[in-house]
């Protein structure tokens, strides 16, 4: 996985546009790209965050970059916040909780009020959801459940907790069988998921063995599934940057 160009750590001179949209008492933030797209990705958060988490100049400066340098289709990227307006019990017990129920709020608010915001209504073969921790959860839940919404799915450095909390880990072959279930019970339609972490992120010992039992399904996942590991990669948000640089530019092709 190569590294983020250190010329695109500092401002861009041809930025995007970020800009906050609000409903009853939560919020989320929208980047609008330098040229006009028909590409947009939702971008979840991890465990104590909120929709700011990932606009940080590290983040946005490298976004804009690597549009402005041709590495990357101008795409839209909506940042929503899975907790309720209420909640401070940000455990990894409440937050499981949380990022389930939001499956819900995504398809009927977030989606539907940015599209609006930004004047089009996007296909599924254009949308993509990615998150990093829990949400990733958050991203395994949207494939479980979201198939007709979303044809791009990238979680990274987060299991899926279909079977519980760090189920990947815990019953792999379990939580596998549940996710290629649930592929099914939506009509199996085409998709491609590019999962990836690292070999030093808390959350290997929770995916990798999701990965690995979801591999045993060759009929179901064929050409569609990729997942990467970054040797010595760790878990936080600077890793996961570099994720992002890595792979976006394979998204929507
Ligand atoms: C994982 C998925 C999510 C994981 C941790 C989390 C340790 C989230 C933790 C948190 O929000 O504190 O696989 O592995």
């Amino acid at each position: 996985m190569l590294k983020i160009p250190s010329e695109y750590a500092v401002p861009c001179e041809h930025p995007g546009k970020i800009t906050t949209v609000t409903y009853g008492k939560k919020a989320f933030l929208l980047y609008t790209p330098i040229r006009p797209s028909s590409h947009i990705l939702y971008l979840i958060h991890g465990g104590g965050g909120d929709e700011r988490t990932f606009f940080r100049p590290a983040f946005v400066n490298l976004i804009d970059h690597m549009i402005d340098r041709g590495d990357l289709e101008p795409l839209y990227i909506v940042t929503p916040n899975f907790y309720d307006a209420e909640q401070t019990d940000k455990t990894p017990g409440s937050s499981g909780k949380a990022v389930l129920k939001f499956q819900k709020e995504l398809r009927e608010q977030v989606i539907p009020l940015a599209e609006k915001e930004i004047g089009q209504t996007f296909d599924r073969e254009h949308r993509a959801i990615s998150g990093f921790s829990m949400g990733g959860v958050t991203t395994w839940y949207a494939f479980m459940g979201a198939l007709d919404l979303f044809y791009w799915f990238l979680p990274m450095s987060g299991d899926c907790w279909a079977l519980g909390e760090k189920g990947g880990g815990e019953k792999p072959e379990e939580t596998a069988k549940a996710i290629i279930d649930a592929v099914r019970r939506q009509g199996s339609p085409d998709f491609r998921l590019h999962a990836v972490t690292g070999s030093k992120d808390i959350a290997y010992p929770n995916l990798d063995p999701q990965m690995q039992a979801l591999k045993q399904y060759p009929g179901v996942f064929d050409g569609k599934l990729r997942y990467d590991v970054l040797e010595n990669g760790v878990h936080d948000y600077e890793t996961i940057f570099r994720y992002l640089y890595n792979v976006l530019p394979g998204v929507f092709h």
